[in-house]
């Protein structure tokens, strides 16, 4: 299988999602074309791979689409299993690490955009909720290294460190410090950016700090 392989990732640089995608090949050191998408105007590519919902990321492999990154996530962890696995082997601890996963897709992203596009109101709520969120995240990290354990990164790692280049953004916007609230899980954050898989992956905090201007001058 791996002789015949070819990897285009269709992508955006500042999602979360496709981070995810980007931090797995390079760990499991695959090859692949990154190709950069225009969410605001997509490429006829984008909508054939991924009919249903239109959205980035897709992974194209030998032709094939695979979308949702989670569950891309699980198809690069089975396919190139060698190196670098995600998922422990343990049925139990994979059920364990697919929850955290969900929990953090359930939870990060949409109470994260009310925290930087919202006023008033209804951001201190949410800016209330996301501390709690990652609070909760806290705890299942407890004195480990890494949610995968302390040698090496896991699923959930790779699931939730892309949010990490969106954390100044929070911040700015809401006018609160993660750090003082979760300083165990920004610990964690750092840690995992001393591995250059993941921090050659993440954009410049400030980077992604612009492009929410540029969306909340956009859309107010
Ligand atoms: N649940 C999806 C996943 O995990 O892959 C979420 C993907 C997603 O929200 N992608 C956004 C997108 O392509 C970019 S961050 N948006 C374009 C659109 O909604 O039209």
């Amino acid at each position: 299988m791996e002789g015949t392989n070819n990897v285009v990732l269709l992508d955006f640089w500042a999602s979360s999602f496709g981070m995810r995608l980007r931090i797995a090949l390079a760990l499991k050191g695959i090859q692949y074309e990154g190709r950069e998408e225009n969410l605001f105007d997509k490429s006829p590519l984008l909508l054939e791979m991924n009919s249903v919902h239109k959205k980035i990321p897709v992974l194209i492999h030998n032709g094939k689409p695979i979308c949702e990154s989670l569950i891309i996530l699980e198809y690069i962890d089975q396919v190139w299993h060698d190196k670098y696995p995600l998922l422990p082997s343990h049925p139990y601890d994979r059920s364990q690490a697919r929850f955290w996963a969900d929990y953090i897709d359930k939870k990060i992203y949409s109470t994260g955009r009310r925290v930087w596009s919202g006023k008033g109101e209804d951001q201190e709520e949410a800016k209330k909720e996301l501390i709690e969120i990652f609070k909760t995240l806290e705890g299942e990290l407890g004195d480990k290294t890494y949610f995968g354990g302390d040698e090496n990164l896991g699923f959930m790692d790779v699931a939730l460190v892309p949010f990490t280049s969106w954390f100044y953004s929070y911040e700015t916007c809401a006018n609160f410090s993660i750090e003082a609230e979760c300083p165990k899980l920004v610990a964690w954050a750092k840690r995992c950016m001393q591995i250059e898989s993941v921090s050659n992956s993440l954009p410049h905090p400030h980077k992604i700090y612009a492009y929410v201007l540029e969306l909340k001058n956009k859309f107010g």
